[in-house]
């Protein structure tokens, strides 16, 4: 039977189908080309002090300074325990930021966006790199669900994290253990990051959390554009492109790989999360510190982030980076379509569980509010 035009009687309504509700998150689903991805462009930088305080230049870039002979080899022997007792300030995890950095920068760089006549800030999007990793992820995650906020405000969606359930139990259950696994990642920076271009890293020195250096980019999924800030670790004077994002480097530990199953994991898990991380804002370099059972690095390993698909492509039950890039455009396009009051006091709350479609609900307590009324205020003059 054809299904053109003429076919259609006068009962069926001609609007469009009302959007649909959930969303598939099965990997299966999302098999295919990988979609048009237009490298990331830097337009901006700020950075965190001590205190947590903003300043929109680069105080707080470092730069990759690996002492000479452990990147021939010879095995660092690092202790990523050093300070945890006495040189590690803490930050306040309890504080809840949201997009603050980020909304700060657009408010004061609003000239450097450009806009349009319909909206202030030309962008579909703005949201942290962190978010847009999650999402990548989620056809592969079993373990953590997450919740994301969205506003649409003049003609821009904002997305944010709102701490699931289960995560604010984990964090505020937080074992010894697992708080010197998160410092010992800041102390391997502190032994390959120096503060200046030429200088030494000193590994003598607090580790303080609060600090950050972050870039803020531009870059496009299919017909979705964004404005995405990310924490950068460091810099390499030596890159081959000294153009940012290209000589930027992150910095990863975790633990030695002993045998088959482990790799297996490592590939499956911990390089997914890696790739996407650093795919979104185009780092090309991971640099990992491997850890022994004491807690020493032992090795230090270079990833190229555009060798990760080929390194894990022969593994059986692998992922695959296509299906990451086009969840993530059928996501935004998702949004996109149920996202459609223009008002900062209407929160639309995206809510996922591994083995489940993501759903949503609509909040109007200020308890949801995403958008601060001095940002509100700022982008109304
Ligand atoms: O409000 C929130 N729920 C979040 C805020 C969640 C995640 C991040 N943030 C903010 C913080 O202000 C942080 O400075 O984002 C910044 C980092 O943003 P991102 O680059 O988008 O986050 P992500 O890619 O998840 O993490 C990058 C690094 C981490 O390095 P590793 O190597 O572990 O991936 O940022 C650090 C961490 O060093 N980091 C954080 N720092 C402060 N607050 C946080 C956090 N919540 N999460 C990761
Ligand atoms: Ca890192």
């Amino acid at each position: 039977r054809s299904h053109d035009a003429s076919s259609c009687t006068a009962e069926q309504p001609k609007r469009p189908a009302p959007p649909s509700s959930s969303l598939n998150t099965h990997h299966l689903s999302y098999k295919g080309a990988f979609p048009f991805f237009r490298l990331p462009s830097e337009v901006g930088r700020f950075s965190l002090d001590s205190e947590r305080h903003y300043h929109g230049d680069s105080r707080k870039l470092r730069y990759y300074r690996p002492p000479p002979g452990v990147e021939r080899g010879v095995s660092p022997g690092w202790d990523l325990m050093d300070g945890y007792e006495d040189r590690f300030v803490r930050r306040d995890e309890n504080v809840k930021e949201g997009l603050l950095h980020i909304l700060t920068w657009v408010k004061e760089n609003q000239e450097l966006l450009g806009e349009s006549k319909s909206r202030p800030l030309d962008r579909d999007f703005v949201t942290w790199r962190g978010h847009l990793t999650k999402i990548l992820c989620t056809p592969y995650e079993n373990q953590e669900g997450w919740l994301l906020a969205v506003s649409l405000f003049k003609g821009t969606l904002y997305i944010s994290e709102r701490e699931t359930e289960v995560a604010r139990k984990k964090r505020e259950e937080k074992t010894t253990m697992q708080d010197k696994l998160m410092y010992s990642g800041y102390k391997f920076e502190s032994y390959l990051c120096a503060e200046l271009r030429d200088g030494q890293p000193s590994p003598t020195e607090v580790v303080n959390t609060n600090e950050a250096f972050c870039s803020v980019l531009l870059a496009r999924l299919s017909k979705h554009s964004f404005l995405v800030s990310g924490e950068v670790d460091c810099c390499d004077p030596q890159a081959s492109n000294s153009n940012p994002p290209f000589c930027y480097v992150e910095l990863k530990s975790s633990a030695k790989i002993r045998n088959q199953h482990q790799q297996r994991s490592f590939n499956r898990y911990k390089l997914l999360k890696w790739w996407c991380q650093s795919f979104l804002i185009g780092i090309p370099l991971i640099v990992a510190g491997f850890r022994d059972s004491e807690g020493k690095v032992a090795v230090l390993q270079n990833y190229r982030t555009s060798d990760i698909p080929h390194l894990i492509r022969k593994d059986q039950h692998s992922w695959d980076p296509a299906v990451c890039m086009n969840f993530c455009d059928a996501f935004l396009s998702f949004v996109k379509n149920l996202v459609t009051r223009d008002d900062p006091r209407v929160v639309y709350l995206f809510s996922w569980e591994p083995g489940r479609d993501v759903t949503y609900s609509v909040h109007t307590d200020p308890n949801y509010f995403i958008l601060p009324a001095w940002y509100i205020e700022a982008m109304n003059q």
